[in-house]
């Protein structure tokens, strides 16, 4: 077996592991971040079950940091007291990132992490089979119900010679990109191996892992060896280290090879991260804005070797540069080993370790301006300016950039970047609060922003509605619903949070659904590509949309459909995709026999047609949307 089938077969408790066909696994670990945490939590809540029922469950808190308001604020008391209630042990804000802390702190090589964030895989980088998922799906797994997939396919990735010292882990996943495009992954999980998986840290690994997400992978893991037991002794948790490795049969639905001592420092341009050039392409663009940090770029070394850059030298005066450290140990450490007064010292801006710009909370850029980050998205207006244009590459080309205010890469750097991983980190958990043996008396505090779930009914059998936007590929979550420091703090609050429903695409969208009452999505490829945040499935359910009908769909947004009992519905032809326009009214009969049956014929009242439909659904998921969705099963009232 290859490493993927070695996890799942462990955490097997359903189905069978042919690639495609449904199965469901034990998930040992949770993980949920504030911005999807509440309501991961209120979903929690409403399966009335006293504490989880996980090995580990953990609430971060990292995304809604900046409190213009009482809303962020209340959120983190809310799940401050929700974790206490329940046995979650929550990690305060100020304690950092939560991939980049959950790998420090609570990863294990063999075990299996579900976590209301896309970027959960980031703990792949350690061997754990870890998945991200929406918030609901989390609450199932806390309430210790099988969390169900399909069936990936496992693509081998074989890495051989090493990279070079100012080409980083970021550029092998920049090269995938490129290779494989952000729909290139769908279905598919990514297994590294060869000899250069060796010369490669768990925190590059993990650097690797986390933006596999932007594939479109169900997950990508590495093999648990050398290199993971020297990472968990420096954590001080040796006695975590489990050998994980292919067997040397091992088979694989495909192999991807790469040489990396070929690799040159990669870039993804706007607005898509698998538009991915050399830096030496573009070298010499003007920049505007520098941000170096989040989930993907904001390890110890990453941020050592920044420093290293920085020393010495001043900011361009044209350039803002921010950095953000990834977690409190890694903060902690820069700055009692000096190098955070080398990057203060050459002007930077520091921010505390959350996650910030990297989904809008602060330093969005200035009108027009090119912004060079070490994120994984950038995706339009994310940033939260949207004619400003946002650049993804490896933190050494972003600092060596932000000395020369031009896109450089980091060559001539080369001689301060043989930087290793320490042999031992700081560790300090004090930040992360374990929850009370018994949380019966724990109150649970709610503010005023943070509002019940809504309650939806099953399928209507026959229903005509007009399809009220009709999008290109590649729609992100990002544009369905943003983030940012304006929206995110809605995220407990559906009927506010839905009037931003696309409005970074079209800002009279929410009125006209409104008016309407009811409404159709119709979309391209890839349709929900990106964040695993559900809202971009429950604010269309709220609003009345009754079926997203597209070419295709991404892993996590798909689920979140079905979670929330909107029809996930795939055009038979691409004609007939070409042949709707926005405003077109659709007839649908016998939806619940359709769903049953996998197809249904659809007709455009408007340009009289019919034509037909598909659902690729398992028969549990068909039964969920048929009920109105997850939370009105069985399952999650037991
Ligand atoms: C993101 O990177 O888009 C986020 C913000 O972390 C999301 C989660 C969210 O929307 O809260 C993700 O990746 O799932
Ligand atoms: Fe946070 Fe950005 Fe990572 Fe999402 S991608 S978890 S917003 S740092």
């Amino acid at each position: 077996m290859n490493i993927i089938q070695k996890l799942i077969s462990k955490h097997l408790v359903e189905g069978e592991m042919i690639p495609g066909q449904e199965i469901g696994i034990r998930i040992d670990q949770t993980l949920t971040q504030d911005a999807t945490g509440t309501m991961a939590y209120l979903e929690f809540e409403a399966m009335n079950i006293t504490h989880v029922k996980t090995e580990l469950s953990v609430s971060y808190v990292d995304h809604n940091t900046i409190q213009i308001g009482f809303e962020n604020a209340d959120d983190h008391r809310f799940l401050k007291t929700v974790a206490a209630k329940h046995g979650i042990k929550y990690s305060r804000p100020g304690n950092g990132i939560c991939h980049q802390v959950h790998l420090e702190r609570f990863g294990i090589p063999g075990k299996s992490l579900l976590g209301s964030d896309s970027h959960t895989p980031t703990c792949g980088g350690l061997g754990m089979l870890a998945i991200g998922a929406g918030g609901l799906d989390i609450a199932m797994a806390m309430a210790g119900r099988p969390f169900r997939l399909a069936m990936p396919k496992v693509v081998k990735v074989q890495l051989t010679g090493e990279l070079r010292k100012w080409v980083c882990a970021k550029d092998i996943i920049l090269e995938l990109l490129r290779r494989l495009s952000v729909k290139g992954g769908v279905g598919k999980a990514f297994e590294y191996s060869g000899p250069g998986v060796m010369s490669l840290t768990v925190p590059q690994r993990a650097t690797i892992t986390n933006m596999g997400a932007e594939l479109g992978a169900t997950t990508s893991v590495f093999p648990s060896d050398e290199q993971t037991r020297l990472f968990l002794k420096a954590q001080g948790r040796e006695k975590d280290f489990y050998q994980l490795s292919a067997d040397p049969d091992a088979k694989y639905d495909e192999v991807i090879e790469i040489d990396l001592s070929k690799l040159e420092p990669e870039i993804a341009q706007p607005h898509q991260p698998d538009r991915v050039v050399e830096v030496k392409d573009l070298k010499g663009m003007k920049i505007d804005q520098v941000f170096i940090g989040s989930c993907t770029n904001s390890s110890y070394v990453d941020m050592v070797r920044v420093a290293k850059i920085l020393k010495g030298h001043l900011v361009h005066p044209d350039v803002s540069l921010s950095i953000a450290p990834g977690s409190r140990q890694v903060f902690e450490m820069l700055a009692a080993e000096g190098y955070l007064k080398d990057m203060i010292a050459a002007g930077a801006r520091i921010l505390e370790c959350a996650c910030g710009p990297c989904a809008g909370s602060g330093q969005a850029p200035s009108t027009g301006a090119k912004s060079l980050r070490t994120t994984n998205r950038n995706f339009l207006g994310r940033c939260g300016t949207l004619d400003s244009e946002v650049y993804l590459t490896g933190a050494e080309t972003c600092a060596a950039s932000a000395i020369a205010g031009f896109l450089t890469d980091a060559k001539e750097y080369a001689d301060v970047l043989d930087i290793e991983m320490p042999r031992s980190f700081s560790v300090d958990d004090r930040m992360i609060i374990n929850p009370p043996e018994d949380g019966s008396d724990v109150v649970v505090l709610k503010g005023p922003n943070i509002k019940s779930l809504p309650e939806f009914k099953e399928l209507e059998d026959s229903f005509s509605a007009p399809v009220v936007i009709k999008t290109g590929d590649n729609i992100s979550t990002d544009h369905i619903i943003p983030a940012g420091a304006k929206v995110i703090p809605l995220r407990s609050n559906v009927p506010e949070i839905s009037k931003y429903l696309f409005s970074r695409v079209d800002t009279t969208f929410y009125e006209r659904l409104k008016e309407a009452g009811k409404g159709i999505i119709v979309g391209g490829e890839n349709y929900g590509q990106g964040s695993s945040r559900e809202h971009a499935a429950l604010a269309p359910k709220y609003m009345g949309v009754k079926a997203v009908l597209v070419l295709s769909f991404a892993r996590i947004h798909m689920q979140n459909l079905v979670n929330f009992g909107v029809l996930p519905l795939l055009f038979d032809s691409r004609d007939d995709y070409e042949k709707l326009d926005q405003n077109d009214v659709l007839r649908f009969e016998d939806a619940r026999e359709g769903v049953k049956n996998g197809k249904m014929t659809v007709v455009d009242e408007t340009k009289g047609f019919s034509f037909g439909v598909h659902l690729v659904l398992s028969e549990r998921q068909k039964a969920t949307i048929l009920m109105g969705g997850l939370l009105n099963s069985v399952e999650a009232k037991k």
